[in-house]
């Protein structure tokens, strides 16, 4: 089925493909090759395509800004994909998993160019995150201040997910750096939720003084969302499966390293749910209806995760690797991430995606 898929999804652009849809109903015995048919019938319809690594997704009118690892934000207008370059200050790192991955546009952007971003560099022979400002400005980004440097990195898990909260403040995931016992240490900006004001500073509403930690004791979280009554969500990486979506709030420890998957401990707080044995590597996520709309790399789907019921789902699969979704109204957009080395890119990979979710039963 997937191949199909791929082969139909890379020859129509601004076409639109049958798949997968929500509710799975049991095996068609008339076609024992198929594992699962579906009530429902989702069309994706391809925005853009020849994404390298593609991170982050924003838009700003008609337009979309989507950060690449690469150090490249893509521009896209009508179908029309501009690379542009940023200039950064430091070295951008080429580690697995590294480079620029955080990218949201500053609410004025249309006013100042402002936008913000997170990415990974290497000095003295070793690697630092760190989350800056950049300024748009006749097709190029130029960094012209840094909110917050060296974040711990490694050769794993870099976090990387910027998001402004209903608040107005900027929100960080850090990863853990492949160093597991930083989550649990609140002198370390690693394995961490940061929260901060858009120049930098501390907020003073933050739960630990004078402390950017908004939550600890997480693995490698790269997504964060808020519900339409203002709670908050993050999704992170496990330790081999065990993957996690959890509800965070302010100061509370998420477990890692010292609890995984059903373990519990005094102080520490369990995920909402676990992927258990099976591997998502969550990524971006977003809210539609009560639904936390979830980017999969190794699942390689957009999957939905219902609050209410606590069933998790497979809303759209087939094109590979999905780094980021980005909902408008009631419209759902994606990128895959086949290039990132770890995926099989198909023809004209990686691409945004589109979804018209108002015709989905939920
Ligand atoms: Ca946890």
């Amino acid at each position: 089925m997937k191949k199909t898929i791929r082969l139909i999804g890379a020859s129509l652009l601004l076409g639109s493909i049958l798949l997968s849809g929500c509710s799975i109903l049991p095996k068609d015995k008339d076609n024992p090759s198929t594992e699962t048919t579906f009530q429902q019938s989702v069309h994706a319809e391809v925005l853009a395509k020849s994404l390298q690594i593609p991170w982050s997704i924003q838009k700003a009118g008609e337009t979309f800004y989507i950060s690449e690892r690469t150090g490249t934000i893509a521009v896209i207008q009508k179908g029309t994909v501009q690379k542009e370059q940023v200039i950064f200050q430091k070295r951008l790192s080429s580690n697995p998993e590294a480079g620029l991955l955080g990218f949201i546009l500053s609410p004025d952007f249309q006013k100042t160019g402002k936008a913000y971003a997170y990415y990974t560099y290497n000095e003295d022979g070793r690697a630092w995150n760190q989350v800056v400002e950049l300024i748009h400005l006749d097709r190029e980004w130029t960094e012209s201040n840094v909110l917050l440097d060296r974040i711990p990195s490694g050769q794993y898990h870099h976090g990387g997910r910027l998001k402004l909260g209903p608040d107005g403040k900027l929100y960080v995931t850090t990863g853990d750096a492949h160093e597991d016992e930083i989550a649990q240490d609140l002198e370390s900006l690693g394995g961490k939720i940061l929260r901060m004001n858009l120049d930098g500073s501390i907020p003073e509403d933050n739960p630990f003084q004078n402390s950017y930690v908004y939550s600890y004791g997480h693995r490698n979280p790269q997504g964060i969302s808020w519900s339409e009554t203002g709670d908050m969500y993050e999704s992170e990486h496990g330790p081999s499966a065990h993957d996690e979506l959890n509800k965070i709030e302010p100061g509370q420890n998420y477990g890692w390293p010292e609890i995984v998957g059903d373990e519990t401990k005094k102080g520490m707080v369990n995920p909402l749910i676990h992927a258990g044995n099976n591997t998502w590597a969550p990524s971006g996520i977003s809210f539609y209806k009560g639904h936390l709309i979830v980017a999969t790399l190794r699942g390689e789907a957009v999957k939905f995760y219902n609050l209410k019921s606590g069933e998790m789902k497979d809303l759209y699969k087939g094109v590979g690797r999905v780094r980021d979704v980005y909902i408008e109204g009631d419209t759902l957009y994606f990128i895959t991430n086949n290039t990132d080395g770890r995926g099989v890119p198909a023809k004209d990979d990686d691409k945004l995606y589109r979804i018209d979710l108002t015709s989905l039963k939920w």
